[in-house]
């Protein structure tokens, strides 16, 4: 058996250059993402800079699988670069502390308050922020509830809540919160949730006022991260000469903008590359509203044709057209492009990404949680574009394609999608009311948007067993995801009717 990456197998030219014992940042969501971008940037900025003393200790909210993986190597991991030529590997050392919320949700209180630590960063996804739809924390939220209550807190919102109210008793100075998550205005966004957490408390005058002194800067992160395979792991451990199960793929590209607002100290992570601007609007809504809104649509129409990557996808020309249209005609209208930002040189970029065959990022992974991930990247284009008297056709498409992954439940061959969002349920209750199973097929051949002319014969097209009407209606009723304009809007309405007509039979 080949032996496994830690501190005494790595060789000595690459052994970490953070120190083992300090620990600076926190980071919340230790998933494969924040491992190949954040922690790499640590990384970076502690060789360049020589400032050595920003640990992350990483923080997994759910199970202790990370820890399993990262304990026994020490904290290290590498990161497996594919890009066009051969992949590359670099091991990476800035984590040097794992915690498992659940197992011990008082330690990470203790960690957010330690005098050291002055930035916690946050990659949770959308859905681990436990926002109402219309903006605001969602009081109604079981897990909200039971932290208000005063338990050891398991909610990202709680944690941060319990850390701060415990800095302000023991004087630990301010804190930087950093939201890393794909979200319009992301700081500012985390900062209401914070606010109407401390409304909420019984007595929650110190939070407010430690909410006063601490900064939620927005930022935005960019770099395509699919989830490691086994296939991954044994080429790691080919190329490292140890086994390291807790190796992350990426791409080449790297981006990070931040907003440079920083209560106290912060790595020097412009010297890695990091923009440090004063306004991250530009750069964030240029890549929600085209980055992840194409990704989205090629998630759901490259799914629905039986493709299992993006880069199959986006190399479908039919599919490749639509994800052009939808930035040129409908997102680009709707940004002011960040300084120095070509848009449509970036559309361009963001394909070709997107086609880096290496990657074998799949289509359900980027498919999963559209009911939170559609607001943020989609309809935004789709209000500002219905406020314009313009119709957001190619936004509208992407929207309906969800619309039939979630109504269909099978692929043009077939093969079942499946749901996997935090409102499946209410999804599915949503569609049973309207008397609408999905997993129907069509025997019959025919063609439509989502089954390629010349697909395999024999292979069916994807049936309803409801009319586009009756999906749209029951789908778009969904106000946790639509919210009431949107619903009540006949231009809309009528745009996803015909386009999921068209992908449908
Ligand atoms: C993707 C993103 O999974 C998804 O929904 O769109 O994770 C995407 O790969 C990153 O935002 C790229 O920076």
């Amino acid at each position: 058996m080949t032996a496994r990456l830690s501190l005494t197998t790595l060789p000595a030219a690459l052994q970490p250059v953070v120190e083992p014992s300090k620990i600076g940042i926190v980071h919340l969501g230790l998933g494969a993402f924040h491992r190949a971008h954040q922690a790499v940037f640590t990384e970076e900025a502690a060789i360049l800079t020589g400032e050595t003393g920003w640990g992350i200790s990483g923080i997994s909210q759910r199970s202790a699988a990370v820890r399993e993986q990262l304990a026994p190597q020490d904290g290290l991991y590498s990161v497996l670069t594919r890009g066009l030529g051969d992949p590359s590997i670099r091991v990476i050392g800035s984590i040097r502390e794992v915690l498992t919320a659940p197992e011990d949700p008082e330690a990470v209180v203790a960690r957010i308050a330690d005098p050291a630590v002055s930035v916690v960063t946050l990659t949770v996804t959308e859905k681990g922020y436990r926002a109402a739809v219309q903006g605001g924390l969602d009081l109604t939220d079981p897990e909200i509830q039971a932290d208000l209550a005063g338990r050891a807190p398991r909610t990202v919102v709680g944690q941060l809540a319990a850390g701060l109210v415990r800095r302000a008793q023991t004087g630990a100075g301010p804190l930087t919160v950093l939201s890393c998550d794909n979200l319009v205005a992301n700081g500012p966004f985390l900062r209401r949730l914070m606010e109407d957490y401390a409304a909420a408390l019984p007595d929650g005058k110190s939070l407010i006022d430690e909410l006063e002194v601490a900064r939620f800067p927005a930022s935005m992160v960019d770099r395509i991260v699919p989830a490691t395979t086994d296939a991954d792991r044994e080429e790691a451990a080919g190329l490292l000469g140890v086994r390291d199960e807790a190796v992350v793929v990426a791409e080449p590209f790297l981006q990070w903008v931040i907003e440079d607002d920083f209560a106290g100290p912060r790595p020097g992570w412009e010297k890695a590359g990091a923009i440090l601007t004063g306004d991250v609007a530009p750069w964030e809504q240029a890549k929600l509203r085209m980055l992840n809104a194409t990704h989205s649509m090629l998630a759901y129409l490259g799914a629905l044709r039986g493709y299992e990557t993006i880069a199959e996808a986006v190399r479908d020309e039919q599919l490749a057209g639509l994800a052009n249209e939808l930035m040129t005609a409908d997102v680009i209208p709707t940004l002011t492009p960040p300084e120095g930002l070509d848009l449509t040189a970036y559309g361009q970029s963001v394909l070709e990404r997107f086609a880096n065959p290496a990657l074998k990022h799949r289509t359900a992974q980027v498919a999963m949680d559209g009911s939170v991930k559609l607001p943020v990247r989609l309809l935004g284009t789709i209000r500002d574009r219905l406020a314009a008297n313009a119709e957001p056709r190619l936004a509208g498409l992407a929207v309906a394609a969800w619309m039939v992954y979630v109504a269909g439940g099978v692929d043009a061959n077939g093969n079942p999608l499946k749901l996997d969002d935090p409102q499946a349920n209410k999804l599915q209750a949503t569609l049973a009311d309207a008397g609408i199973t999905p997993g129907l097929r069509s025997r019959g051949g025919g063609t439509s948007l989502a089954r390629p002319a010349g697909a395999p014969g024999g292979a069916g097209g994807i049936a309803l067993g409801a009319t586009p009407a009756a999906v749209v209606d029951a789908l778009l009723g969904v106000e946790s995801i639509f919210g009431a304009d949107l619903r009540e809007n006949s231009v809309f309405r009528e745009l996803l009717v015909e386009q999921v007509g068209s992908l449908t039979e």
